[in-house]
């Protein structure tokens, strides 16, 4: 990983625009830090999300039947899959998709532990590559992406991820955490919080190639610059050089001006007819849609 995150950074510094893959955001203190933002008052997705699934699981756990295996993409939050595990009818086997193996390690123990009977399963995988799954059981595979993680994802990306995970989920389905189009006021604060938290985790891309690979960025020079590009359906989280300055890494010498940035995320939000014409295109069915009485954020079951 530092050696990839070495390469990239490289890349993203010489190359314009400037970008980087927003899955350098979570070493420890990028996940301490977006635990920390899923807590904030203006960040609605992941409470939002949770209360429709405690709303809905019943309803979820009869379209999965008895013995359904849940196959998790990103072993992300265990309070998520717990609602899932609980309701569901005898869930026969936990199969959680994760790049980082202590993690997964982790949270197998513990669900282990809370779920006598349940056999858990972690794969140390990168779920936007093409998977190797275990030979599936009796009962139905139920995919499960929660989170609006496949925001991150470009609509081309987001495709192609969708189309393998429908073979991947064939003759069951997948339970997709999707966030929506709102008021752009809404979108901004979510990702502009007060208590300067989701800045911090923005800048904390910089913070570690400075522990990792011994880069020198200067974090007061770069500010957190987060918006609603509206024509595009997403939040663009970008960190902008304050002044011209010099960056010293990996042996290299670059120069980044006043007002240049470097972009590290996109969050695509979605309409939801958006989301299932995008599942139908992928091979997907679609089923339910859960939302909140405000419609912030919806739960799509997708028959595989
Ligand atoms: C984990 C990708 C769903 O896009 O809202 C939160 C990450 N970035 N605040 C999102 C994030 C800034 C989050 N996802």
């Amino acid at each position: 990983m530092t050696d990839e995150f070495a390469r990239d950074l490289l890349v993203a510094l010489k190359e314009r625009p400037h970008r980087i893959s927003p899955k350098y955001f979570y070493d420890a203190e990028g996940s301490r830090l977006f635990d920390l933002i899923c807590e904030l008052p203006e960040y609605y997705p992941t409470r939002t999300e949770l209360g429709i699934l405690e709303r809905s699981v019943a309803e979820m756990a009869a379209l999965a039947g008895p013995g359904a295996e849940i196959v998790e993409f990103g072993a992300g939050s265990l309070r998520k899959v717990r609602l899932l595990l609980q309701a569901f009818d005898a869930p026969a086997r936990y199969l959680p998709i994760d790049i980082s193996g202590d993690h997964l390690r982790d949270a197998a123990a513990f669900l282990r532990r809370e779920f006598a009977g349940l056999e858990v399963q972690p794969v140390v995988a990168d779920y936007t590559r093409t998977l190797q799954l275990p030979p599936a059981g009796r009962g139905r595979r139920i995919g499960f992406f929660p989170g609006s993680t496949i925001g991150n994802f470009t609509p081309e990306e987001a495709l192609a991820f969708l189309g393998g995970a429908a073979e991947l989920l064939r003759g069951g389905a997948l339970l997709l955490g999707v966030d929506l189009v709102k008021d752009p006021q809404l979108l901004h604060a979510a990702y502009n919080d007060a208590q300067g938290v989701t800045a911090a985790f923005n800048l904390n891309l910089l913070a570690r190639a400075n522990r990792e690979l011994g880069a020198n960025f200067v974090l007061p020079q770069f500010a957190h610059y987060a918006f609603y590009n509206a024509p595009l359906q997403r939040i663009e989280m970008h960190l902008v050089s304050r002044t011209r300055q010099a960056v010293a890494l990996g042996g290299e010498g670059l120069v980044l001006e006043e007002g240049e940035s470097l972009h590290t995320e996109n969050s695509y939000k979605f309409t939801m007819t958006g989301v299932r014409t995008l599942a139908q295109r992928a091979g997907f069915r679609p089923g339910p849609i859960w939302t909140d009485p405000e419609n912030l954020f919806s739960v799509h079951w997708l028959h595989a």
